[in-house]
């Protein structure tokens, strides 16, 4: 398998820069027209970008600063390319969100499974964006894990009100975490990468 990553991070309050720059900057699959994303959102400190970084490199990232902007990566496969697209999950960033739902192949959704006061706000958030799009496949990552006060799936998965999200569409929920000891659970990841490639190749294939 060979990987490739790129990253961009710019303010909000340069959108229309941040889409020319990213065009600038992003990685040679995203020049072809065609292609789809695979959307990254959730609130900001959920671990998307630690998510990314793993899914690509296999290796946890040190030090991970909030996405002001957009988060551009590419892993690239012996037959295909998968184009994620992290939008940072501050309030400002927010309302991009829905605006690149029709670019999306899928949607993965990331939520801190310690931050129980924010779940509310996550399920909020996940379902504006699901309903506006009937059958976009869902992805969640139930992440953190590791902390002690991390919900378990099975808790996220209410709090979240999964069971509502269409007899439609494709939905899948993962326990992860992003964090150097764990030998077990990031396999979890990698199963879920392969799960996207599926995802992400039937749905480019009905495109
Ligand atoms: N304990 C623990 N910390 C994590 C995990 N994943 C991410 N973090 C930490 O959580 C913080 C936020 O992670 P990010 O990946 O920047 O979160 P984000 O969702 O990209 O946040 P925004 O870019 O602001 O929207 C960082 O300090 C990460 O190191 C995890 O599974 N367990
Ligand atoms: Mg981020």
């Amino acid at each position: 398998m060979k990987l490739f990553c790129c990253a961009s991070n710019r303010k909000a309050s340069s959108f229309k820069l941040c889409l020319v720059r990213l065009g600038l900057l992003v990685p040679p699959c995203f020049t072809q027209e065609k292609n789809k994303q695979i959307l990254v959102l959730g609130l900001d400190g959920a671990g998307k970008t630690s998510i990314l970084h793993f899914l690509a490199l296999n290796r946890v990232q040190r030090s991970v600063a909030p996405t002001q902007g957009f988060n551009a990566v590419c892993i690239s496969t012996e037959d295909r390319q998968m184009e994620f697209l992290e939008i940072g999950g501050s309030e400002p960033f927010r309302s991009y969100w829905e605006m690149y739902l029709s670019r999306g192949l899928l949607l993965v959704f990331v939520v801190d499974s310690a931050d129980h006061k924010r779940l509310p706000e996550a399920k909020k958030y996940l379902h504006q964006l699901i309903g506006t799009n009937p059958v976009l496949p869902l992805v969640v990552f139930a992440n953190k894990q590791d902390l002690e006060a991390a919900y378990h799936i099975t808790d996220i998965h209410e709090a979240l009100a999964l069971s509502e999200v269409g007899n439609d569409r494709k939905m899948f929920l993962f326990g992860t975490q992003v964090t150097e000891d764990g030998s077990e659970i990031p396999s979890i990841i990698q199963d879920a990468r392969d799960l996207i490639a599926h995802l992400a190749a039937d749905m480019s294939d009905q495109a």
